[in-house]
């Protein structure tokens, strides 16, 4: 299959994050996609092309426009203010406190536009923003045109970017974004499987309550981690979008035993809905050494994953997303790759 990739996102680097009370060099680095890239020619996938330049009509969908003009606008702004660094928000607008009104200064819009502070600004942040975007379309122009599949090696990642917030490493929903550009080039129905270690819950969000976009999460328990406020299994879709969103929590320490179990409830429902086209939202931090999760997959495992995957018989589109056991992401993604290829 076809790798899209853009050198572009490294100019989203040396930036920190807040992690367990101090701040950190950001787990999501530019050396993650770096890593990827040289599995997939290593193995030999596939040509690895650049993107497409696409303009943001698509991300304005899925996206409030203030949102995206925000996120251009922030580490100018940063700038502005007389700041270097990493610009990170502190201040959110949690109940109680007014969400209707967009502050002027830079660190009251960081809050306004975000859910946490892992979602940082550096010079290059944009751009490799806009590159991560264009490697997703670019990728899902690809599977609409009749490829069997496509693998976007989107960075930053996307899927826990919701309608007005960044937030988790992500800013423009990549996942989503492909999933509105697929129905919009003539997909009856789109279905996104989240197998991130993390419930992404942009995409969830931005899709709840509507039918003709599926959304399914396998993730660790939302009452154990990160993000903590959504992704419970009573989370069903709303209106329209009612029996749309499924939620397969499964707890801290989870093998690749009870993770497959999950993935097959999570096939036979997609098979049920039955898209047009897959979008796989593909994080490889479920991996035992990640140093941010608690799962217990092991690298032989991935490549059952993407056979199980081929299964469903359905065009695929991969979108990169987590997975901070950088020396062993490429193994992991790629695996899921190669596994989905051989079948
Ligand atoms: C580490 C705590 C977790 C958010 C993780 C986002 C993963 C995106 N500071 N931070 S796939
Ligand atoms: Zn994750």
């Amino acid at each position: 299959m076809i790798t899209i990739h853009s050198p572009r996102h490294a100019g989203h680097g040396g930036n920190t994050e807040l992690n367990s009370g101090a701040i950190v060099p950001a787990f999501e680095c530019p050396r993650r996609a770096e890593i990827i890239r040289a599995r997939v020619e290593e193995v030999g996938l596939g040509p690895v092309r650049p993107p497409e330049a696409h303009g943001l009509d698509t991300a304005r969908r899925v996206h409030e426009p203030a949102y995206l003009d925000f996120l251009e606008r922030a580490w100018p702004m940063w700038v502005a203010a007389g700041r270097d660094g990493t610009a990170m928000p502190f201040v959110w607008p949690a109940p109680g406190l007014r969400a209707d009104v967009p502050p002027r200064d830079i660190d009251g819009l960081l809050g306004f536009y975000s859910f946490d502070a892992g979602a940082t600004f550096v010079a290059g942040t944009w751009d490799a923003v806009r590159s991560s975007h264009d490697v997703a379309l670019t990728a899902a122009a690809l599977v609409s045109g009749g490829e069997p599949a496509a693998f976007a090696l989107c960075r930053p990642p996307g899927h826990h970017a919701g309608p007005r917030a960044a937030g988790g490493y992500c800013y423009i929903n990549n996942a989503a974004v492909a999933a509105q550009w697929l129905r919009d080039a003539g997909a009856r129905r789109v279905s996104v499987l989240d197998i991130d270690y993390h419930h992404g819950n942009g995409t969830q969000t931005i899709f709840l309550d509507r039918g003709d976009v599926q959304v399914v999460n396998i993730h660790a328990d939302p009452m154990v981690e990160y993000p903590y406020f959504l992704g419970h299994a009573d989370e069903i879709g709303t209106g329209p979008g009612e029996g749309a969103n499924l939620n397969l929590p499964l707890p801290h320490g989870t093998d690749f035993t009870d993770w497959s179990a999950a993935l097959e409830i999570a096939c036979a429902e997609i098979s049920d809905f039955d898209p047009d086209i897959l979008v796989v939202s593909l994080g490889v931090d479920t991996f035992h050494a990640d140093p941010i999760s608690a799962f217990r997959l092991d690298t032989p495992e991935y490549p059952l994953i993407g056979a199980r995957i081929r299964a469903l018989e359905k065009p695929a589109l991969f979108v990169m997303e987590g997975g901070y056991a950088v020396e062993a992401v490429g193994l992991n993604a790629v695996g899921v790759l190669t596994g989905f290829e051989e079948g």
